[in-house]
């Protein structure tokens, strides 16, 4: 159950059935292909969100988001496990600071709390809660870490989602008045902003299958949400530019969708390929909707929400593009098949995990896809510069004489920065590569059952073990490469 519930988190479904984590005895041998050099300037850093790491969410005036909500929903997190207090980190940033600086790491990717910042979501701002990022840039700065900023990580306002949350259009306003607070606070520190964290989760996991918050399950809503939350980042893009912002970029979960088997799969590929990727990328960088998906959304909205002008603000230039790559997807043609409920539209195709190790999270392990995914986006949507702001993986870690010696996660992460560097190879302007995460915290629905960091996190003392991997990549971080 818990297996599904990590695996449908990418319309993924389990083919086979025994056991699919992989082992530290399946696990893959690094590499041996000497040493691989980043170019110069590659930025290397860690990447978390305020929800999964905070806490403190009743503290200096936060107002309730709707993952307060739906983490107190029965039965929609794991063990009924909420953010309140994770790592404690809005309480203990200073030594979680210390710990990138000793990493040697350059960049630290985090999101605000937009209900710290406005606790209804409009109206009266909090300075109390400007006053935290405002002390954890400082402390940032002062350790030698560059701080990137991501406005929204999924914790919507409660009191905006009582008005309709991502399906009302006023969302998309608030959220740019928003950047604009934040940006007036931290903007003469902070160069770097990133309006949206995947918003394809938000929208479709969020509105139109249920399983992240706020738990609707409508795929109407979905359609209407993703074109709001786009409409969000476009005008906090200009709000953003207004205020004198240097960089401003969104993060997408992207992947490739493989299947080369027959011509009926190819086709599943392709349309999947639209509900997961070109359905954001294409309004972003191509200024416009990809007919192929709004003519198969069609069965679910007539869009009209999209309204004259909006692809206008929605199209305007980035200087950034963050990837979250994890897994790729893979689909069949599989006629009969029910529709897929976080890929509206995808009725007749069957969503699989390639034939590769999986993690704790069910997904498998295949760097490739990376390297794949890079030179797709550089040929399809060339000019705008990349970074990956999140990649790694969950494994089932275990402490032995106050060490965490995750091996799995280790070759994880060479196996993907070697297909990272196969892609600037081939051409790819990647600029940086932001791990996920710095440290174990709040899997959303999985609670704190699934264990990304490359710091372990013991959440009955809050003590923090930086692991293998941890040590690891500082030494990456130190040799710029591998
Ligand atoms: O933990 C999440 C993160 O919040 C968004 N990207 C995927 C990660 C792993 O599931």
């Amino acid at each position: 159950m818990m297996l599904q519930r990590a695996l449908s988190r990418y319309g993924l479904t389990e083919w086979g059935g025994e056991d699919m984590t992989m082992s530290a005895e399946k696990s893959y041998e690094l590499q041996d292909s000497g040493v691989l050099r980043f170019p110069e300037g590659f930025v290397w850093g860690a990447a978390t969100a305020a929800y999964q790491i905070e806490g403190a969410t009743r503290d200096d005036g936060r107002g309730p988001s709707i993952w307060d909500t739906f983490s107190r929903t029965p039965g929609k997190v794991h063990a009924g496990h909420t953010g309140d207090v994770a790592c404690d980190h809005y309480h203990r940033y200073r030594e979680d600071v210390a710990i990138m600086r000793d990493l040697g790491l350059h960049a630290y990717r985090f999101s605000i709390a937009w209900p710290r910042i406005q606790p209804d979501g409009s109206g009266p701002v909090n300075p109390r809660g400007l006053d935290f990022y405002d002390r954890l840039v400082d402390e940032l700065l002062g350790a030698g870490v560059t701080p990137v900023v991501t406005l929204y990580h999924w914790d919507l306002p409660q009191a905006l989602e009582d008005r309709g949350g991502w399906t009302n259009r006023d969302t998309a306003r608030h959220f740019a008045d928003y950047a604009a607070i934040a940006h007036a606070r931290l903007g003469d520190r902070v160069e770097t902003w990133t309006t949206l964290n995947e918003p394809w989760c938000s929208a479709f996991l969020g509105y139109a299958s249920g399983i992240h918050a706020p738990g609707l399950a409508d795929p109407a809503l979905g359609f209407a949400a993703a074109h709001h939350l786009l409409l969000g980042h476009g005008l906090a893009t200009a709000a953003l530019r207004a205020s004198g912002a240097e960089k401003v970029g969104i993060t997408l979960n992207l992947a490739p969708v493989v299947n080369d088997d027959t011509a009926a799969d190819r086709a599943a590929a392709e349309i999947v390929d639209g509900l997961q990727n070109r359905i954001f990328l294409d309004p972003l960088l191509r200024g416009e909707y990809p007919a192929d998906v709004v003519e198969r959304a069609r069965r679910f909205t007539d869009w009209s929400f999209v309204q004259d002008g909006d692809l206008e603000v929605i199209g305007a230039p980035i200087d950034l593009l963050g990837i979250n790559y994890y897994t790729p997807q893979t689909v069949a043609a599989r006629p009969g098949e029910a529709g897929n409920p976080v890929f509206p539209g995808s009725e007749g195709i069957a969503f699989g995990g390639a034939d590769a190790p999986k993690t704790a999270m069910g997904w498998a392990v295949q760097p490739s896809g990376l390297t794949d995914l890079l030179l797709r986006l550089s040929r399809d949507y060339p000019g705008t510069p990349l970074m990956i702001t999140e990649n790694g993986a969950a494994f089932d870690d275990t402490v032995e004489d106050d060490r965490v010696h995750d091996t799995d996660r280790l070759s994880y992460l060479d196996g993907h920065l070697r297909a990272a560097h196969a892609a600037i190879e081939g051409g790819a302007d990647l600029r940086g590569y932001l791990v996920w995460s710095l440290l174990d915290n709040f899997e959303w629905a999985e609670g704190y059952n699934k264990r990304f960091g490359v710091v372990h996190v013991d959440y009955g003392t809050q003590r923090r073990i930086p692991k293998d991997s941890a040590r690891w990549y500082g030494e990456v971080v130190r040799r710029n490469g591998l």
